[in-house]
């Protein structure tokens, strides 16, 4: 056996561990794995989990026939709301293999084909909100629009469900029941150890919301049944109609009420999240947005309104990179979980147990020295083709990792390269308050209090 080494573990409270370091600020928390090292040990009480985010040992629990998704203490409380859905389902529970099987084709990169005509029309739904703004003069809340738009966008394409969120001054009862339960499951997590009964109310309150939520969707789900339609063009028409090709039958109705909540939960957050953070690296980095808005140009000219095909988005390459380089800085789900297969080793000297959390820290991960020496800079020039050939593998994972890795990337990429371009294209962006970066943490994290004024460009500019 190889000589093994403890796992370093930051100084913690005795009681409360490192409760308060993984509850405090995300940025921290990157700090404090800076100093200690690529992996380190955190204490909660009751449990301790690895933090890992060096890049040699990311490539290693990459490493699908010794590791797989570790479902945690947060993800676990949210099952409550997403049960056996995809992204909360156990590694081992059949309702996975069943429900990703019938559902990836309807997230390949063939299949944004039939999505575009109607992420086109969503956005096209902001960009009018917008206009109102340029010319009324007033400011925009960049993540709340950013919410309504992927909100909107996931409610359609996946479901044909309009939640018509920039048509309403408020939140559809549906969207802001979710809000306040995904904040719920946020503070659930923080919870110092025996204080339960101090949230009797709050926890009463987030199963009434996660009932109504129930309730929605089962009838969006009995009113497709009756209207006869058995197309498969959405989410909801290829989980009703599509049988599973190991057992010939189709999902069960619990597991699609469970499906429709997880791609709501996770269509719609993260994409905005990183919309957001994109839009704000290019008003901080007039050169970034000048050359973006340049590829625009070049493929709508000066037109009022373009009209982008499908095929627009693939040419839209330095907003792609732009996109890449946001996520790398602002993963906006900035962490997923591994857990060994068997008892193991890791680094050639840490010794990890099986089932054990091993936390992938992506902000850090994506921090690491393999990425260069100014790993704090913007440079979407690090997603160039020649240099993205040249990087270590297993640097970059904003999208997770392996067979549990995002099934939704192309569907986020598509929509966030097409709707940057026309925003890119449309307006000037006016930094009024001259803001400073704030990230707001959620399961998600996103620009807290970023506003921008409008213009709209003319000919000349
Ligand atoms: Mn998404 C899993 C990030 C957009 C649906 N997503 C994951 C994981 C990460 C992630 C990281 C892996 C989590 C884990 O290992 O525990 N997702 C993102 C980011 C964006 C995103 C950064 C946008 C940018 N995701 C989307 C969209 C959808 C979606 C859009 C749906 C339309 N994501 C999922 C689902 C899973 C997932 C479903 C779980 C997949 C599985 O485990 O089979």
């Amino acid at each position: 056996t190889p000589e093994t080494l403890p796992i370093p573990e930051p100084p913690g409270l005795p009681l409360l561990g490192h409760l308060l370091d993984l509850s405090s600020d995300l940025g921290e928390l990157v700090e404090l794995a800076r100093r200690t090292g690529p992996i380190m040990r955190m204490r909660l009480p009751g449990q301790s989990l690895i933090v890992v985010t060096g890049g040699d040992l990311v490539a290693e629990l990459s490493d699908q026939t010794r590791f797989r998704k570790n479902v945690h203490q947060d993800l676990e409380y949210l099952r409550a709301l997403a049960g056996d859905g995809l992204f909360t389902a156990y590694g081992d529970e059949p309702n996975w293999r069943k429900a990703h099987d019938v559902l990836l084709p309807a997230f390949s990169l063939g299949a944004m084909r039939g999505y575009h005509a109607t992420m086109l029309g969503v956005a096209r739904s902001l960009t009018a909100s917008w206009d109102r703004a340029a010319a009324a003069g007033t400011e925009v809340d960049v993540a709340a629009d950013m919410t309504r738009l992927t909100f909107d966008t996931i409610g359609l394409c996946g479901f044909g469900f309009d939640f018509d969120s920039f048509g309403a001054p408020d939140p559809h009862p549906f969207v802001a029941a979710l809000a306040r339960a995904l904040e719920h499951a946020q503070k659930h997590s923080a919870r110092p150890p025996g204080t339960g009964l101090l949230f009797a109310g709050a926890d009463r309150a987030f199963h009434r919301d996660i009932a109504y939520m129930g309730e929605v969707v089962d009838e969006v789900v009995r009113a497709r049944r009756a209207s006869g339609d058995t197309s498969t063009d959405d989410l909801l028409g290829r989980m009703l109609h599509t049988p599973d090709p190991v057992t010939g039958e189709p999902l069960d109705d619990v597991n699609i009420r469970h499906q429709v909540i997880t791609f709501l939960v996770a269509g719609h957050e993260t994409t905005s999240g990183a919309l957001s953070f994109a839009l704000y690296h290019l008003v901080k980095h007039p050169e970034a947005l000048a050359r973006a808005r340049a590829e625009t140009d070049a493929l709508w000219g000066d037109t009022d309104r373009p009209d982008p095909g499908h095929d627009d988005v693939g040419r839209l390459r330095y907003l792609r990179q732009v996109l890449n380089e946001s996520l790398r800085l602002w993963p906006t789900a900035p962490a997923y979980a591994v857990e060994p297969l068997e008892d193991t080793v890791i680094g050639g000297r840490h010794r990890v147990s099986r089932g054990e959390t091993l936390l992938v820290l992506t902000p850090g991960l994506h921090r690491d020295p393999g990425w260069g020496d100014n790993v704090e800079l913007f440079d979407p020039e690090r997603f160039s083709p020649e240099r993205e050939s040249e990087r270590p593998a297993h640097l970059f994972k904003p999208f997770g990792s392996g067979e549990r890795a995002c099934i939704g990337r192309q569907f986020a990429l598509h929509e966030a390269v097409l709707v940057l371009g026309l925003l890119v294209h449309r307006f000037r962006f006016l930094d009024h308050a001259h803001y400073r970066l704030k990230v707001k943490e959620t399961l998600t994290i996103k620009p807290d209090g970023f506003t921008l004024r409008l213009r709209r460009r003319t000919a000349a500019d």
